[in-house]
């Protein structure tokens, strides 16, 4: 009897320790340009119901934000769990990799993880050395049921699912034409209120709910293939939607990506988290969970500490975001960025900008004429934008909502997120908020040079711009002249 009941509980530990010992997938699913719009955070329009299972059956996060809102920078901050500051090249929009760097896909694939990815991932940019070899989000495919089909046997996997929604050009009026109802549309406060821009934010949606879909017919496939639970799925975008004020600058409407994370019962299920996670975050969380070291050099740290029981108190207390270049979209000769860094607390947004010579997005009609693609070249052509600009002198409240999207901006703004949610008016210069904006500035240079930008360990004007510039326009360094275009244009930035 003693000995039948050693042996039951000999067979136990055996099997409790082959559960614990077997690895993790990882489905990690990705938006271009998607900003915090989802049913499940409230909007009234859009349709993500997939998105809102994961978060239903795992985690959400209220408060998500990229390192910079562009897409090279984002997703190798992403890739290296670095913030993007610290990637030299890898800082600007159509950078590179640099050869030092580690990524969470290949370390995984050193584990014995079988990686591979769909469609955007890295980029755009020019991959060189090592990660022309062995790309840096695993090896591209046609898609997850392929990926699956090419799996080592009961190899654990790694799969990066991107996408090129909803980053435009949309087709005009696919929105209204599905069925969205214009009218409940809430629209940033920045942008006016036109029917242009109404139908502009629908055909926003629409791709939205394509990629909403997409991740739907990965969590079937999981399913089917009973995986589901031993898979941390997430979802999440590079950064806020490609509109004015938003994609490309530092305000929550560029910088808060929506984020929900399952883990099957690893991840308690119906959790909400309100404090901060960066998405520099998720490859240290990656590592942790399927048990492989966290590089020292990156810079994110583990959700799953929060995750696993910690909740909001193992999160963020702030968020730090950037910008270098973007598009070289000032005048020529300069050709730069808009350099800036920011401090996102609970009360308030603190931007420092540090070449205020400089319009924010982009100099305005310079090279209209030859050049249409390239006036206010920090934010992507569309109904929305060009509304703004033809209306600007239509009254008072095209005025202001010109002068918040292009105008230029001081050295320092603060918005003050208990009266300003939506970050509109810069009382930077008020006197009663003196002391704030001396503690937050002092917070913000501290925190970066120990995250080691350096703006602030070697020079203010350290110069990001130097880097060569990978994409198509006028002559940036590195410009090589206009490229043919190509039958079918990718979706870049
Ligand atoms: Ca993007």
């Amino acid at each position: 009897m003693k000995n039948s009941v050693l042996f039951i509980l000999f067979l136990l530990t055996i099997s409790f320790a082959g559960a614990d010992d077997k690895k993790p997938n990882i489905l990690f699913c990705i938006a271009d340009d998607w900003g915090a719009h989802a049913s499940i955070y409230g909007d009234p329009v859009v349709k993500t119901p997939n998105f809102d299972r994961i978060a239903k059956e795992g985690a959400l996060f209220h408060n998500a934000y990229v390192s910079s809102p562009s897409c090279t920078p984002c997703r190798n901050s992403i890739l290296t769990g670095q913030w993007h500051w610290r990637l030299g090249p890898g800082a600007n929009l159509y950078g590179t990799l640099r050869q030092d760097l580690q990524v969470y896909p290949h370390l995984l694939a050193e584990a014995g993880y079988h990686t591979g990815s769909w469609r955007k991932s890295f980029g755009p940019g020019k991959l060189e050395g090592k990660f022309l070899e062995n790309h840096p989000a695993g090896k591209p495919g046609k898609g997850f049921d392929e990926f699956l089909e090419n799996r080592p046997e009961s190899a654990p996997f790694c799969f990066w699912l991107g996408a090129s929604d909803p980053h435009r050009a949309y087709k005009p009026g696919t929105g209204k034409e599905s069925g969205m109802d214009l009218s409940k549309i809430e629209l940033f406060p920045c942008f006016p209120d036109s029917e242009e821009v109404r139908s502009d934010v629908a055909d926003y949606y629409f791709e939205v709910e394509r990629f909403d879909s997409d991740v739907g017919k990965a969590i079937a496939k999981l399913e089917a293939i009973g995986e589901l639970d031993n898979t941390i799925i997430v979802v999440t975008g590079d950064h806020g939607m490609p509109f004015p004020r938003c994609k490309s600058n530092l305000y929550d409407s560029g910088t808060r990506v929506p984020l929900a994370i399952r883990w099957g019962d690893k991840v308690k299920a119906g959790q909400e988290f309100k404090k901060y996670a960066s998405l520099i975050d998720l490859a240290p969380t990656f590592l942790d969970a399927c048990g492989v070291e966290i590089p020292g050099e990156m810079t994110g740290r583990s959700l799953l500490p929060a995750l696993t029981g910690g909740g909001d108190a193992a999160l963020r207390a702030f968020i730090l975001t950037g910008k270098e270049r973007h598009v070289p979209s000032q005048e020529a000769p300069d050709m730069g960025g808009y350099p800036s860094r920011a401090l996102r607390t609970d009360n308030f947004l603190y931007i420092r900008n540090y070449q205020t010579s400089r319009w924010p997005n982009g100099t305005p009609n310079w090279q209209k004429a030859a050049m249409p693609g390239n006036w206010y070249a920090d934010t992507d052509n569309g109904p929305t934008k060009t509304y703004i600009i033809d209306n600007q002198d239509k009254d008072d409240a095209h005025r202001m909502s010109y002068a918040l999207c292009f105008d230029k901006r001081p050295a320092e703004e603060l918005y003050d997120l208990s009266n300003d949610p939506d970050q509109l008016v810069n009382v930077a210069g008020e006197e009663k908020y003196s002391d704030q904006l001396l503690q937050l500035s002092a917070h913000l240079s501290e925190e970066l040079i120990a995250g080691g930008d350096p703006r602030h360990v070697e020079s203010l004007t350290y110069d990001f711009d130097a880097q060569p510039y990978g994409g198509g326009g006028p002559k940036a360094p590195g410009y090589q002249g206009p490229k043919k275009p190509k039958k079918k244009k990718a979706k870049a930035n």
